[in-house]
């Protein structure tokens, strides 16, 4: 019986571990539209919001963005998308024309050249 109670505190454990650890991911992801550091910190401050994101970098030199995210939470997809969502381009997922549209002029395509 002791034993029962056991195995079954454990296997309880043990589920509850697996769902606050989630699906550890990382990926890559092209940022080939971003102009300069506001591109950049408006990029990390708006996924840091973003549900199942936990970490995000930009590399403004690579124009690349590392990811950190929970697979059981969130996929590439939808983080394609809230990029988009912000105004930038997020491999082959285009920005929102309308929030391409709000971002500051220096921050849209070309935008450092002015
Ligand atoms: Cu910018």
């Amino acid at each position: 019986m002791k034993k029962i109670i056991i195995f079954t505190v454990s296997a309880l454990l043990l589920g509850v571990m697996a769902c606050s650890k989630g699906e550890a991911k990382q990926a890559d992801i092209a940022l080939s539209t971003i102009q300069c550091g506001m591109c950049e910190s408006t990029i990390e401050r708006g996924m840091s919001k973003i549900k199942g994101i936990t970490n995000f970098d930009v590399d403004l030199k690579t124009k690349t963005g590392r990811v950190n995210f929970d697979a059981a939470v969130i996929d590439m997809a939808a983080i394609e998308k809230a990029i988009s969502d912000l105004g930038y381009q997020a491999n082959n997922t285009i920005a929102d024309p309308v929030a391409y549209e709000g971002l500051a002029p220096c921050c849209k395509i070309g935008g450092m050249s002015h």
